[in-house]
């Protein structure tokens, strides 16, 4: 059983625990979260409830204290609002404010059995054994978390539908009716990954989309479906993907398969999210041609403009699976006509297992400036949180889940100030040197882990298995597309024009910017290219000495990173963690270190220019 602590995010702060009973709206919530803050306190708010206002708010100071004018779910937001920017000494947001997207979801891999595909955090929050199991104190303080940040979607299981998963839209609905009404009052609603061939299972003989009896059987489950939970977000689907069934099978495109789905939940007002995560997974690794970054964009750009209108095609960031830097990905870029989502990986599955410290808003930011926040209608984050008495194993992966809300609800957010105001919600007693100290150290440690595991854009060192750890050629001979090519005279994979045409899907300015090795950015030199390991950079170092650099300074920089964190106050259980995960952090830097640096010694046979040690 978890304390009262335990069930509240650290930047809600521990003295202020309003939630042990569940509220009964939106509404309610609002007045007992600003009802809980202010208790003592001077000054007093209105809520001003305006039905037209949806999700937006406005806060007006007064003589005495503020009124929140907001919709049902504004009020709240705007409650949170209120309470953060006061706790936090931050400005209050000025004007109306309303969500830079209506769909902000977090999508979570748990598997019925109570595993989490993916997870770092425990295990699932409202599964086990193959049913629902969860404490509702808890999953409440779930809903008040994710409203504390705006997020309004929870996509409650995994995209890899496993047994008895697709129940959740079958026997399992009156319990997942259960579970939506606990989330309800934070106005959070659920969403459901499907399987796509499931009319098979009920004993069709065909889940083809273009099939009459395939597309009713699809509009009575969604009937069904509506009938239990009204305000259903919809579903979410991973079609034709990693050996999911899809539309493929029946010789029928995505866009067919997505808008028979979509046709299904049109009457009850759902989305149907389908994931532009495809690609071969079977490739043979002599197959140069193939290039698995071009997958998506390939199968997808001639269906821009075929989607229904309540068709949204979520498209992770990179042309990949989540690497630590990736170009964005062509396909963000290239669906004008098309509703796009974009879906980002909070769950550190490439990035540290939340055991190393990478705090993602410089990342977002660098991938909402190249897409530009008019091209995406919606956003999605893969969940990071289990059942750990925290939420999110390490303490700083809250920020993670913190910042995603932010983004979401404005996409021009600036990773710093976000990342500070969490550190002065989460960490109240650190005085300003100390608060300076945490966020220049978050504001790096993306580009701390890049450099000791895969810098210059040199993606999938990671060991195949685990996806933590270095293996520099252990994905090489697989068949998932993921190759570094590196021999004895060169590494990376030409991606230009020359090579596999990667490059071509990318708009003139892109394009012309990453064709020529002159002019492409150094973190992303080996993604397009291959090169010498000779080359000389732009700096004047050659190839093999950036490489052997950036390990031994990210590593170094870990090590730094370790000392830092040893002069900061950390409360209670926290100080803890997180010593003892930055202790595994440098373990896990000094390994990335010397197997990438001893890896490219053996090809190259190039010494260290200041004859450090590589081991032979
Ligand atoms: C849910 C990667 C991960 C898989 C994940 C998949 C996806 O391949 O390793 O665990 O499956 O992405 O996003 O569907």
């Amino acid at each position: 059983m978890q304390t009262a602590v335990d069930l509240h995010p650290a930047w809600l702060g521990e003295a202020h625990m309003p939630v042990m009973l569940p509220p009964s709206t939106p509404y309610e919530a609002a007045q007992r979260e600003l009802g809980a803050f202010f208790a003592g306190r001077a000054g007093r708010t209105a809520l001003r409830l305006e039905p037209g206002m949806g999700e937006a708010y406005a806060i007006q100071p007064e003589a005495d204290g503020y009124v929140i004018t907001g919709g049902e779910s504004g009020v709240l937001y705007g409650a949170f609002a209120l309470i953060r920017a006061l706790r936090a000494g931050s400005p209050l947001p000025e004007g109306r404010q309303a969500p830079a997207y209506a769909l902000r979801m977090l999508n979570c891999w748990d598997n019925m059995n109570g595993t989490v595909e993916r997870g770092y955090a425990g295990r699932s929050l409202w599964f086990e054994d193959n049913a629902f199991c969860y404490d509702p104190a808890r999953i409440n303080a779930l809903g008040r978390m994710l409203a504390s940040v705006g997020v309004n979607v929870l996509c409650l299981n995994n995209v890899n539908v496993a047994e008895p998963a697709q129940e959740l839209i079958g026997d399992l609905l009156p319990q997942l009716a259960d579970f939506a009404a606990l989330l309800r009052p934070w106005a959070v609603r659920l969403m459901v990954s499907i399987d796509f061939s499931m009319p098979v299972r009920d004993g069709l003989d065909t889940a083809d989309p273009l099939d009459p009896r395939v597309a009713a059987w699809w509009r009575e489950r969604a009937s069904r479906v509506y009938e239990a939970i009204p305000d259903l977000a919809g579903f979410l689907v991973k079609a034709d993907s990693e050996h999911r069934p899809g539309p493929h099978t029946y010789g029928r495109t995505h866009a067919e398969g997505a808008n028979m789905l979509a046709d299904a939940l049109r009457p009850h007002g759902g989305a149907l999210v389908w994931r532009a995560f495809v690609y071969n997974c079977k490739q043979d690794w002599r197959d140069t041609a193939t290039d698995r970054p071009c997958a998506a964009y390939d199968l997808y750009r001639p269906l821009d403009g075929a989607f229904a209108e309540n068709v949204i095609l979520q498209v992770k960031y990179g042309p990949y699976d989540f690497q630590v830097r990736e170009p964005v990905s062509p396909l963000l870029l290239g669906m004008p006509r098309t509703a796009l989502s974009l879906e980002l990986q909070l769950a550190q599955e490439y990035t540290g297992h939340q055991i190393d410290i990478f705090a993602m808003p410089p990342m977002w930011r660098e991938v909402l400036d190249t897409v530009g926040p008019q091209r995406i209608r919606a956003i999605a984050a893969v969940s990071n949180l289990g059942r750990d008495a925290n939420w999110t194993g390490h303490p700083f992966a809250q920020l993670n889940l913190y910042a995603f809300g932010c983004f979401a609800w404005d996409p021009q957010a600036d990773p710093e100030t976000v990342t500070r105001a969490w550190i002065r919600l989460t960490y109240p007693v650190f005085s300003a040197a100390q608060e300076d100290t945490l966020a220049r150290l978050l504001m790096r440690s993306r580009e701390v882990y890049e450099r000791y595991t895969a810098p210059l854009g040199l993606c999938w060192m990671v060991r195949p298995e685990t996806h933590y750890g270095p293996s520099p050629y252990g994905y090489e001979f697989q068949a998932w597309g993921t190759y570094n090519r590196a021999d004895r005279n060169a590494v990376g994979i030409d991606r230009t024009a020359n090579g596999t045409g990667y490059v071509l899907q990318y708009p003139e300015a892109l394009r012309s910017l990453y064709e020529q090795p002159e002019t492409c950015p150094d973190e992303l030199l080996l993604f397009f290219h291959r090169l010498p390991y000779g080359w000389r950079m732009r700096d004047g170092r050659t190839l093999i000495q950036r490489i052997y650099d950036d390990h031994f300074d990210g590593c170094a920089q870990a090590e730094a990173m370790q000392a830092e964190l040893e002069t900061l106050p950390f409360p209670g259980r926290d100080s803890q963690v997180i010593r003892e995960r930055m202790a595994l952090q440098v373990m896990n830097a000094r390994e990335w270190r010397d197997v990438v640096n001893t890896f490219f010694f053996r090809f190259s046979g190039a010494p260290d220019a200041n004859g450090r040690v590589i081991y032979p």
